[in-house]
């Protein structure tokens, strides 16, 4: 792909923490992606505060959303992001579902598709996470999501997981 066909594209990125302060850290990654001169900062939602999947014991994770538009490929958006994470003082854990400073997920880039063993977009879990799906229902509510030859409307899927034991609780959204 082109350095330029991502430009007019809409893209979605979720961003968690539960280690050393998440509410200053998803904050700080909000404003450290507003600042990257190669993405155009377009929408971020509230922070929403969740137990870990699983409730395994650990602290408790801040996520958001935000929407993005930039002239990177999508190799190239994944290296910015995972640098990002090791500035963050991300530890590489081995262990599934570690807890982490700050964890940066593509989860759209417009109706495209991703099969790569270190990319895949739509983000494979998105749809069955309420800490996902709910901050994005709050930026984009009309989201349609093109799974394969399926499309899926965003609203419907919102409004089931919004009614989930387990949703992650809106806290406020903050000024970047
Ligand atoms: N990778 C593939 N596709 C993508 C994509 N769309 N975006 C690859 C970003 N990365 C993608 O990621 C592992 C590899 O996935 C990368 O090398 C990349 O090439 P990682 O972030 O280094 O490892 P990880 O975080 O352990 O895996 P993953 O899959 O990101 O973890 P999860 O599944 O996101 O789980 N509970 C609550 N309440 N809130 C949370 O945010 N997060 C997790 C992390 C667990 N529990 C949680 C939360
Ligand atoms: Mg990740």
């Amino acid at each position: 792909m082109g350095t330029s066909e991502l430009k007019n594209m809409n893209i979605y990125i979720a961003l968690g923490s539960n280690l050393k302060n998440p509410e200053k850290q998803i904050i700080k990654a909000l404003q450290d992606i507003a600042k990257i001169k190669d993405f155009a900062m377009i929408d971020y939602s509230s922070l929403y505060q969740s137990r870990p999947l699983d409730n395994m014991a650990q602290p408790d994770y801040i996520n958001s959303v935000c929407q993005i538009k930039t002239n990177l490929e999508p190799f190239a958006l994944l290296a910015v992001l995972q640098q990002m994470e090791q500035t963050a003082g991300r530890e590489q854990n081995k262990k599934k579902w570690s807890s982490r400073i700050l964890d940066l997920d593509i989860l759209l880039i417009d109706n495209k598709q991703i099969n790569d063993k270190n990319l895949i977009v739509p983000h494979n879990q998105m749809l069955q996470r309420n800490f996902v799906i709910i901050p994005l229902y709050e930026i984009a509510p009309n989201l349609t999501i093109k799974l394969c030859k399926k499309q899926l409307l965003l609203k419907p899927l919102a409004l089931k997981l919004m009614k989930s034991p387990n949703r992650c609780k809106r806290l406020y959204r903050p000024t970047i």
